[in-house]
């Protein structure tokens, strides 16, 4: 009976057959909510890409934007997307064809390349036909270096797996859906977020959606080096530790070989497939800032051969000084984006980066703090090239969802995907997991869940995270401050000056025996860090935090807090060095406001002030002022000036510098040692 029929045909008769099934008298609902298909997950991380054979599937894709999520063969009315349905004859009704859709680019984000998906938040379906010839005893693996933020993918309308961790790098093992000559690929990218997401849905930059690092096929032997890490793990005896994983449970050779240092020595694996050994290096050169050292390490089997550009140095943090191969090192850093100079969207390539690290190096910068998420892997590459010292973040921002198993499920994969793909960048000296994250027992534990998970997986860095400013108690203090401040000067009015003595009297019992206005950062999670990273907007929020509260103008505040800037104090009872991590104000390019706000003059202002203070504080060992360029944000709506942008770069979108940018580049040439 099977032989009259024909493909599409049979399709038909399975879906009538379905639609009777489901739409019978029993149970209609069945039809409109089928249960999803298991979503296999992703293989642990290959590392070393860019030594094997690959097939880049990087150009154009067609896209469907599906908002309501129709296209996924659980929720479709049309037979599922994956399968890719194309019309044989004219009475064949598909309500979709790929090969007839628009295209745009992969690797690239969907917002910047269609004007109507500027602001689009939901999911989008890419498609791709590629011609594949399959070769005996080896495996393909699929590697995506991003997709945000949820990935479900399918060759040849099979399903392959799911992701859900966006900014990090994933692959699946996809040999077995491959066929020798035409195959096609379907990528669903959601970059919907959600209060249980990591982040939620509220950040104070762009969520982009889309495939948004490289698309690769990668071929391995059937037994392979999944992954390796080498590091200088004691400077004193020029001591390495290498690890290496093989895909399999196998004992095998491998040999470790870096030419210029003389080195070829053979390793058997244990029965796990792993390598754990430390060898001594003699005459090694370090990776240092300003004269970065790479060695090129090879790792082999008797079938399989990886290598890379290795540098090897020590980092580490001896009471409050942080020690780069022994020597005491001051972070003059910049925080930043992954957003191109001059072009709209996310940046991902090795030009974007360049462009981006070079306004960095214009600045006299030696460190990077890669805020608030993974970037795409060449960033690193070129931070170990160029000996720029790099932080980097997984988005744990703000309040996410503390006590849910699958948040920190996906957080803890974030951090191990971007440990397991930078781990061998010398550049990389800290690991930070996350961003301003308010107080409670829930963040106290997730927090220290990803500390010891980092540690795990790489001893040989930092870690940090970027704490959160402003407690009540805080505040109140520094409106004494302020108060007394005010009582001194004759733009305050009699009516401010009023309000003021009532401030310092009521508060002088508490403050009066202080003579400078201190914070001492008690963040319990300090103590779980090696370096206390500390974001705070002396010249920008707090002014208008308080002024709320008092009842005198802004306009008095801000100049009070500039004549109170360079004596604050900030400081730790951990003894620990501290980072700013973050200081700012937002200032549009040639906006004139008479030195107010928005205006350049008035960001320049907040940076000399605030660099006095830094320039009177020894605890502060580190800083990565907010930020090196104005980037994209939902959350800055402000006609005329913000337009959508965050406008506290110090370049505008265009990469032109605005004042305070030779106000830091000075600094850092000539003032901070
Ligand atoms: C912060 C956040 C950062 C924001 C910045 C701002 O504290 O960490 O993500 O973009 O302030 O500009 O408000």
């Amino acid at each position: 009976m099977f032989r009259i029929f024909n493909q599409s045909q049979l399709i038909t008769i399975f879906f009538i057959t379905f639609l009777i099934a489901n739409l019978g008298a029993q149970d209609t609902e069945e039809f409109f909510s089928r249960p999803a298909p298991n979503y296999p997950s992703h293989d642990p991380l290959l590392g070393w890409i860019d030594s094997r054979n690959s097939l880049t599937l990087n150009g154009k894709w067609h896209y469907i934007v599906d908002p309501m999520n129709n296209g996924l063969p659980e929720e479709s009315f049309f037979g599922g997307f994956p399968a890719n349905k194309t019309q044989k004859n004219n009475l064949e009704r598909v309500e979709f064809s790929f090969e007839d859709a628009e295209t745009m680019n992969v690797p690239g984000d969907w917002n910047s390349q269609n004007e109507n998906l500027f602001f689009y938040r939901g999911p989008v379906w890419f498609y791709k036909k590629f011609n594949y010839s399959l070769q005996p005893n080896e495996l393909v693996h699929l590697y995506i270096g991003t997709s945000n933020f949820s990935t479900k993918i399918f060759i040849n309308g099979e399903i392959v797996g799911a992701f859900n961790s966006g900014y990090t790098a994933f692959n699946f093992e996809v040999s077995k859906y491959l066929k020798n000559g035409d195959n096609f690929i379907i990528i669903q990218v959601d970059n919907t977020l959600s209060a249980d997401s990591v982040p939620t849905k509220k950040t104070d930059w762009w969520p982009y959606g889309g495939i948004l690092g490289d698309v690769q096929l990668i071929t391995t032997p059937r037994v392979f080096i999944q992954n390796a890490n080498l590091q200088l793990s004691d400077k004193s005896s020029n001591e390495i530790k290498l690890s290496v994983h093989l895909n399999e449970p196998v004992s095998k050779k491998v040999n470790l070989s870096i030419p210029e240092l003389g080195i070829d020595i053979d390793f058997v694996s244990d029965q796990e497939g792993s390598i754990n050994q430390k060898i001594n290096l003699d005459d090694l050169i370090l990776w240092d800032v300003g004269s970065p050292k790479l060695y090129d390490v090879v790792i082999s089997t008797d079938s399989d051969v990886i290598s890379d550009r290795i540098g090897f140095r020590e980092i580490k943090v001896i009471d409050e000084k942080i020690l780069l191969n022994g020597n005491q090192i001051k972070l003059k850093g910049i925080s930043m984006h992954a957003e191109p100079i001059g072009e709209e969207g996310f940046a991902f390539s090795k030009q974007h980066f360049k462009n981006l690290l070079n306004t960095a190096q214009d600045l006299k910068v030696n460190f990077i703090r890669a805020s608030h998420y993974p970037y795409t892997r060449y960033i690193s590459q070129l931070c170990d090239e160029l000996g720029i010292l790099l932080w980097e973040e997984i988005p744990v921002y703000w309040n996410i969802n503390w006590s849910n198993v699958e948040t920190k499920t996906s957080a803890k994969t974030m951090l191990t995907q971007m440990i397991h793909r930078d781990w061998n960048r010398a550049s990389v000296i800290i690991w930070s997991i996350g961003n301003e994250t308010p107080f409670s027992d829930a963040r106290m534990d997730f927090m220290i869940d990803l500390k010891e998970t980092a540690e795990g997986l790489d001893s040989s860095r930092l870690i940090s995270a970027a704490l959160l400013s402003g407690s009540v108690e805080q505040f109140r203090s520094l409106t004494y401050f302020l108060a007394k401040e005010g009582l001194k000067h004759s733009f305050v009015s009699y009516y401010e000056k009023a309000i003021f003595n009532q401030i310092v009297s009521q508060l002088q019992p508490l403050y009066g025996s202080m003579d400078t206005f201190k914070i001492n950062i008690k963040d319990p999670l300090a103590e779980h860090l090696d370096i206390i990273a500390y974001n705070e907007y002396f010249g920008w929020y707090y002014t208008s935090f308080i002024v709320d509260q008092l009842g005198v103008e802004e306009s008095t505040l801000r100049k009070l807090m500039f004549k109170l800037m360079p004596s604050i104090k900030i400081e730790s009872q951990y003894k620990k060095p501290i980072h700013l991590s973050e200081f700012g104000a937002g200032a549009k390019r040639n906006f004139k406001a008479d030195g107010g706000i928005w205006s350049e003059e008035y960001q320049e202002d907040v940076y000399r002030h605030q660099l006095e203070m830094i320039q009177n504080n020894d605890q502060i060992q580190g800083l990565s002022p907010w930020i090196l360029k104005d980037f994209r944000s939902m959350m800055r709506p402000l006609a005329g000036v913000q337009d959508f942008y965050n406008r506290k770069g110090l370049v505008d979108e265009d990469g032109k510098k605005k004042k305070a940018f030779r106000v830091l580049q000075q600094f850092y040439e000539d003032e901070w040692e």
